[in-house]
């Protein structure tokens, strides 16, 4: 990027007071990072240019939705032919798979997407049938291997992945390596298939290999057919990866402390928690905690990712465990292994919530597995 460069959007921000649809025109400058906004309608002078914490410019694409001071921003449009140019090769999207094999190193694999500079738009958990498995990959039907993909892919759950990137299609494919996990090895030694997949037909992810293929496959996933999230609601609990962790790329580390401490993810799923459901999911602490507005804020600031978490006996128990106290500057004091001692910033950005009481346990994984999924 050029950093002298100053970048256009048509920004839209839905106003719970008025109960109308507020338009900007947003303004990021790549030299000192940071924003300007103006309100359309009336014509005036909205935020002056100044840095907004926690705003980026790899989080402003077409969809994607920011936070400038607590105020959740839809990004709706490019704002200038220049901008259009300069970020439509950029915000190139592709889709990935987790395939069944796999998914107990999901942990570490989304560590690599992020480390790659991916931004993950959409995530999802799921079970295919033997019918949507063959439609997704009917153009493999007549091949020798079919069965033996078919059998993989529906021996268990994956994760879909909406994926966008400079030049993201091939960037992805790269990344992967060769189809056959031996080859890779040889010829890729660095590649996901190599360090993860197994043989020619485990190995590990899916790529979409052109941009036509990614845009049918991410419409496949995450386009009008809904599919079941895998939650079990039952003997399980909630774990939130909140947003300031989610952006920062580190839910890759978390998943995978998660795995290892013995702990299973039976459900996975990245929200856009609007601030109205933030409120209501955090409502139990209203009056009750100081930080509740920042919480509800943190929240409802991008991306988080919610999981399901299943343990043999008393998966609460155990997760709150992992996590640590809620204070990640006192985790670091008294639990330095836990969760929030090793990716908590502070009391807000703590990196996690987990559920406070065993009996709310299954209303908190609902709220996310049943009436944000619906
Ligand atoms: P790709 O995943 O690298 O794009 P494709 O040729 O599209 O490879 O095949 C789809 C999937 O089918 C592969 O990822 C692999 O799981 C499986 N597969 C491909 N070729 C073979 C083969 O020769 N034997 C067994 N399985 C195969
Ligand atoms: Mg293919």
């Amino acid at each position: 990027m050029d950093l002298e460069e100053r970048y256009a959007f048509l920004a839209e921000y839905y106003d719970p007071n008025a109960c109308l649809i507020r338009k900007y025109q947003l303004l990021f400058y790549g030299k000192d990072e940071t924003c300007e906004m103006y309100d359309i309608k009336n014509k005036k002078l909205f935020l002056r240019r100044s840095k907004v914490p926690g705003l980026r410019m790899k989080d402003l694409f077409l969809g994607s939705i920011v936070s400038v001071h607590s105020r959740q921003l839809t990004i709706k449009d490019f704002g200038d032919e220049f901008t259009r140019r300069k970020l439509r090769a950029k915000t190139e999207k592709t889709f990935a798979m987790i395939k069944p094999d796999c998914i107990g190193k999901m942990g570490e694999i989304l560590e690599v997407i992020c480390q790659e500079d991916f931004i993950i738009c959409s995530a999802k958990m799921l079970r295919l049938t033997r019918k949507q498995a063959e439609q997704f990959y009917i153009e493999h039907i007549d091949k020798p291997f079919f069965g033996n993909l078919m059998n993989l892919i529906t021996e268990g759950p994956m994760v879909a992945l909406e994926m966008k990137g400079e030049d993201a299609v091939r960037g992805w494919r790269r990344l992967l390596g060769p189809t056959d996990s031996a080859q890779a090895r040889r010829d890729a030694p660095y590649s996901i298939r190599a360090k993860f997949g197994a043989n020619v037909t485990r190995n590990a992810c899916h790529g979409s290999d052109s941009l036509e293929s990614a845009n049918r496959e991410i419409d496949f996933f995450f386009g009008s057919t809904k599919y079941p999230n895998t939650a079990k609601l039952q003997g399980t609990t909630l774990g939130l990866i909140k947003p300031h962790a989610v952006l920062s790329g580190i839910a890759g580390p978390i998943i995978t402390d998660i795995l290892s401490s013995g702990l299973n993810i039976t459900a996975l799923q990245l929200h856009y928690v609007d601030r109205a459901n933030a409120a209501e999911f955090y409502e139990v602490y209203k009056g009750v905690v100081a930080e509740y507005t920042d919480m509800v804020t943190q929240l409802s600031s991008g991306p988080c990712i919610a999981l399901e978490i299943h343990g043999d006996q008393d998966a609460h128990g155990k997760f709150r465990k992992l996590c640590g106290p809620a204070d990640p500057e006192l985790a670091k004091y008294l639990r330095p292994d836990t969760l929030r001692a090793k990716y908590g910033k502070d009391k807000i950005e703590n990196a996690l919530h987990c559920t406070d009481l065993a009996d709310d346990c299954i209303l908190e994984v609902e709220y996310f597995f049943k009436i944000l999924d619906s």
